[in-house]
């Protein structure tokens, strides 16, 4: 991380004339974010503690105290983004990556927070979920003018409900949005909160969307709802990290939607609960058990779990298109389809042609086709056991014993215990399981005939 004062020395002089004279001498200087990776959580060093978030591919921003205020510095500027490994997009963000830096508080929190605008056009920033006086809501046009291109504007209030809320521009929402500015805020609870137990970890990220030709960079923004890259804080699977945990651990995950359509979120091998929304903790009496939670348009929900199960347990949209990338959606169904000698005779006039997707599309998968320079495979990332044939918004939970507190590093694969395998079955009958549940050792088969019980057996 570094500092780029120098690099915004010269506008800094002209945005102060919209700042406060007491703020003038003391702007704090915006910390700049260069890498797209997961960043460890970071430990308040000052003020009320509490455990802290990790911000999936994402960041914590530092802040300073003044006086008894936490001070914060956002600066909105086109950034360069790494969605996945060899694919950047040109965004707009804050503090050089999208989305922005999570800004994490605690409830009663005086919070104070600078906002340089470095994009063409002029932008405000709305808290979403909070409550705060009207005239710091962000909203260009109703609660304040737009921000003018070079001027820095401060927003100042107290965090009064502890929750998992976002920030985002309520000015040329449309195009501001589509590129990506958007970030993640979080204020822990003060005390003992009769709604929100303590975890172990606590993830973090926003749902987003962008429309990106194949090899080009830059976002369409006129797309409404014909997307090719399904993100999580603008990373596409396999660049999307895994979220990691020790067995037994309490983990929560705060997600919020900032696309343009339902995101039904998925958990393999454990179930849980939505305990909360960025309206605030949801009442442990108004709790159920899930395994899929739905997340509208600008929602935020907060899922928590004990990840008691060993192993890489997927984490994904339901959505079937959003777990892919750029792809043209104008690929005919060609199932069933006997394409014969068609291939050869197209090559002849479409040099390196290949007709896909008469048996389905898990071949694309294998056969790693190159897209143009600058494109996210379509289905891709390697499992230990082939392709994945997943993109888009797709991660894993990686539960595994004994990881040290605070250890966040990949684990790397799943070793599968001998016997707790799906395998081929060859030309033996697999043998039946017995009736205790454990496994049968590999080899032994011990054909039985069991008629099955009905429901009067049980
Ligand atoms: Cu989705």
């Amino acid at each position: 991380m570094f500092n780029r004062r120098s690099l915004l020395a010269g506008s800094t002089l002209a945005s102060l004339a919209a700042v406060s004279k007491a703020a003038l001498a003391a702007l704090p200087e915006p910390v700049i974010q260069t890498s797209p990776d997961t960043q460890p959580p970071l430990a308040p060093p000052n003020g009320r503690p509490y455990n802290p978030v990790v911000t999936l591919n994402g960041w914590t921003a530092p802040w300073r105290m003044n006086a008894g205020v936490k001070e914060f510095h956002l600066v909105a500027e086109p950034v360069v983004r790494e969605m996945a490994p060899g694919f950047t997009a040109r965004l707009w963000g804050y503090n050089g990556q999208s989305p922005g830096p999570t800004i994490e508080v605690v409830e009663g929190d005086r919070v104070r927070i600078y906002v340089t605008n470095r994009l063409p056009e002029p932008t405000s920033m709305h808290w979403h979920g909070q409550r705060l006086p009207n005239g710091m809501d962000g909203v260009s046009g109703l609660t304040q003018p737009a921000i003018p291109p070079g001027k820095t504007w401060v927003y100042e209030f107290v965090a009064r409900r502890p929750g998992t809320f976002m920030y985002h521009p309520h000015a040329d929402e449309m195009v501001q949005i589509a590129m990506g500015m958007m970030g993640l805020w979080i204020t822990h609870p003060k005390a003992k909160h009769p709604h929100i137990t303590d975890v172990d970890r606590d993830y973090a990220f926003l749902l987003n969307a962008y429309d990106i030709e194949p090899g080009s960079a830059a976002p369409k923004v006129m797309t409404m709802l014909d997307f090719n890259l399904w993100s999580w804080n603008s990373r596409v699977f396999p660049g999307i990290a895994p979220l990691v945990a020790r067995q037994g651990d309490r983990v929560r995950i705060r997600i919020g939607n900032l696309t343009m359509t339902n995101h039904p979120i998925h958990l393999h091998g454990h179930e849980f609960e939505v305990t909360g929304t960025d309206g605030g903790a949801v009442p442990r009496s108004a709790r159920w058990p899930e395994v899929t939670t739905d997340i509208g348009v600008g929602q935020m929900r907060q899922i928590e779990l004990v990840a008691d199960e060993e192993g890489d347990w997927a984490l994904h949209c339901h959505k079937a298109h959003h777990t892919m990338n750029a792809m043209g959606h104008n690929v005919p169904t060609m199932l069933g389809v006997d394409a014969g000698d068609l291939e050869a005779k197209i090559r002849g006039l479409v040099p390196g042609y290949m007709a896909m997707g008469h048996t389905g599309m898990h071949e694309m998968a294998e056969m790693r086709m190159r897209g143009p320079d600058n494109t996210a495979p379509m289905m891709a990332g390697d499992g230990p056991f082939g392709p994945l044939a997943m993109g888009g918004m797709f991660s894993v939970l990686k539960v595994r014993r004994g990881l040290r507190r605070g250890d966040y590093a990949d684990p790397g694969w799943f070793q599968q215990p001998a016997g707790t395998q799906a395998r081929e079955v060859g030309d033996a009958p697999p043998a039946p399981q017995p009736p205790d549940g454990t496994m049968p050792s590999p080899g032994a088969v011990d054909v039985q005939v069991r008629k099955p019980l009905g429901h009067t057996g049980h």
